[in-house]
């Protein structure tokens, strides 16, 4: 108890001195669960911030959705109801259409594709997020997205009907083009949403289909590899403005080097999703035939409608991708 008091007081003495008093606290919102990979890699890097401002920029993470839902994040940081925060960008598309760039069917498709997009994006997507008094920080992708039923489905016609669970946009058009229902529900509330039949397929990862363990409600995985979203994680201009610049410098380079692990977990980890699937008895199908034409056509369709709606912009981001 003696030597914690004098450390105390020797510790106050320290800051008294040197005048560096209030370490600053940031909250973090996040929607998905504190064991995701993107979650994990998130505490890293705010474990690294944390020590390379030598304790003075400490972030706390709200992993789940507990502090503010997934489509309320982006809101909050924006008003500075939190300090920074992640997001599936893509899901803001709404607003405009620059957001749904890495949810385009068939654009990119492998993880390689995926920071090649990315890298053609950012300058585009830094201009309309700083609009919005946001700066972007990193983004990380999710694995390849698949098809999960409770049923096996050879075409678009045998998905007629089907309650599909939609987070985006884009995931909602790819229901609609196949004649299915789309309801927008948080990935936090897919699994009651699966549980009491409110829906019965949606596209995912794999990953996801794991932290829902989704073998419980459905059959079947279509590995169509349609695109890769991403998680963005992004601060409030006016909060980053704030700080000395030893610690904006930390945070964007802890921010680079997140990106990187991040993408490397994420294509690490990838496959092994699917074989947990696998080993949990779901039949996992690489789409064929009609049912490969029939998602082919369905990117068709949507990769027009994004270019058209996203106008120079998307032609920006397409351009500099393709060269
Ligand atoms: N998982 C997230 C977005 C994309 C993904 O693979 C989700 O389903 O909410």
């Amino acid at each position: 108890m003696k030597t914690l008091t004098s450390i105390l007081t020797a510790s106050v003495a320290v800051l008294g001195l040197t005048g560096t008093v209030s370490a600053e606290n940031w909250d973090m919102p996040m929607a998905y669960p504190a064991n995701n990979y993107h979650t994990e890699n998130a505490q890293k890097f705010v474990d690294a911030v944390k020590a390379c401002t030598g304790g003075e920029l400490e972030i706390t993470i709200h992993a789940g959705g507990s502090l503010f839902k997934g489509d309320e994040i982006k809101r909050a940081v924006q008003v500075g109801e939190a300090q920074i925060g992640e997001r599936l960008l893509s899901a803001h598309a709404n607003e405009n259409p620059v957001f749904g760039y890495d949810s385009v069917p068939f654009l990119a498709t492998s993880f390689e594709a995926s920071e090649k997009l990315r890298a053609a994006a950012q300058p585009t997507l830094n201009k309309v997020l700083n609009d919005q008094g946001l700066t972007l920080l990193y983004s990380v992708p999710w694995p390849p997205q698949g098809l999960y039923f409770a049923q096996e489905v050879n075409s678009t016609a045998d998905m007629a009907g089907i309650k599909f669970r939609a987070y985006n946009a884009a995931t909602a058009r790819v229901a609609e083009l196949a004649g299915m229902i789309p309801t927008q529900i948080e990935a936090s509330e897919l699994k009651q949403a699966l549980a009491t039949g409110v829906v019965a397929s949606f596209i995912s990862s794999g990953s996801t289909g794991v932290d829902e363990k989704v073998w419980e409600d459905l059959t079947h995985f279509y590995d169509a590899k349609a695109w890769l979203p991403r998680n963005s994680v992004f601060v409030n201009s006016e909060a980053f403005s704030a700080l000395p610049e030893a610690s904006q410098k930390c945070l964007t380079d802890e921010a680079a080097k997140a990106q990187v692990m991040g993408a490397e977990n994420a294509a690490a980890l990838a496959g092994g999703f699917v074989d947990t699937l696998a080993d949990n008895g779901m039949n996992i199908v690489v789409p064929e035939s009609q049912l490969a034409a029939d998602l082919a056509g369905i990117g068709e369709t949507m990769t027009a409608e994004w270019l058209e709606s996203a106008g120079d912009d998307g032609k920006a981001i397409v351009d500099a991708y393709k060269n």
